[in-house]
């Protein structure tokens, strides 16, 4: 049986809501452990990445909210994340905002050659310094890692790009900004909008998406947003989207992962336990781990 190793990332640097740094205590705990202890040989627990809290700096040549430290905690995540690849466990990392797929993409993608990317968001994070609307970095992880915008963000571990944009698939997209929608064009990149998911259905989105990854990657990451899903069902995160994933398509996608043996790395991101309603958020995602790693109902 495999290893699970959890690391926080107590991050709220990416966007302008407090909050999101709690996300890691929350999802703990929601019950992490005894959730999971079932489905693995045995949980370690890494504990939080230091990231603290400082005022909001914007560097003045590029706009960027929190740039620098933004790049420098994520260069201590990604060589956690490196250390427990090297130790054979499963990497499972917990936010904090979306800035932090920055440090873990750049952690996962030393250990593969064709890193596949599930990125599970009503978003598509694909902004650079040029296209952000905000200066938020959490809406610049994915391009990051394809290898577009700051050097400091896109070139962690010196790795640039860490993934390549026919290995990538985003679900769950109902909130693209125009720079996004034509990075989305013009490097071809697989979308499941919202519109697919009511037209094809969860199972046929899933389905494609595997097979769309499988053959082509030697392991895939799962970047789960959970603005992804409807904030009905995930109230707690600082940028909602009506009309989202539902609780039982989420389910359902993460089973099929589960079967589909592909996922090699995970992060749940987003959780902000001041917006959160008891805690629901934070239930959610570690819901969702369970169906990932492969709880059965029966
Ligand atoms: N596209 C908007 C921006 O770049 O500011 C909103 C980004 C929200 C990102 C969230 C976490 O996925
Ligand atoms: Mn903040
Ligand atoms: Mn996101
Ligand atoms: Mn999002």
């Amino acid at each position: 049986m495999r290893k699970l190793t959890i690391i926080g990332m107590p991050m709220d640097l990416g966007q302008m809501r407090r909050g999101v740094d709690m996300g890691p205590s929350a999802i703990r705990y929601a019950g992490i452990f005894d959730r999971l202890s079932k489905l693995f040989s045995s949980i370690e627990d890494w504990g939080d990445i230091a990231v603290g809290r400082p005022e909001t700096i914007i560097d003045k040549q590029s706009n960027l909210k929190n740039l620098h430290l933004i790049a420098e905690k994520n260069q201590m995540l990604a060589e956690m994340v490196d250390k427990i690849i090297q130790s054979k466990s499963f990497p499972l990392v917990l936010g904090g905002d979306h800035s932090i797929a920055i440090g873990t993409l750049a952690g996962v993608a030393k250990h593969y050659k064709n890193l596949g990317v599930i990125w599970y968001d009503a978003h598509g994070d694909l902004n650079t310094a040029e296209t952000s609307p905000s200066g938020n970095i959490h809406g610049m992880p994915l391009a990051a890692s394809l290898g577009y915008g700051h050097e400091l963000l896109t070139n962690l571990l010196g790795i640039s790009p860490k993934i390549k944009p026919d290995h990538v698939v985003i679900i769950g997209a109902r909130s693209l900004d125009d720079g996004e929608r034509r990075l989305i064009k013009e490097l071809g990149i697989k979308v499941f909008t919202m519109h697919e998911i009511d037209r094809l259905g969860m199972t046929r989105v899933m389905e494609e998406t595997i097979r769309y990854l499988k053959d082509k990657t030697d392991g895939v990451h799962l970047s789960l947003d959970l603005d992804g899903l409807d904030p009905n069902d995930a109230p707690g995160v600082g940028t909602p989207v009506p009309g989202g994933i539902s609780y039982r398509e989420s389910h359902l996608a993460m089973e099929m992962l589960a079967e589909s043996e592909l996922i090699t790395s995970a992060e749940f991101v987003e959780v902000n336990p001041i917006l959160d309603e008891r805690n629901k958020t934070a239930a959610l995602a570690v819901a969702l781990m369970g169906s990932l790693f492969g709880e059965k109902l029966l």
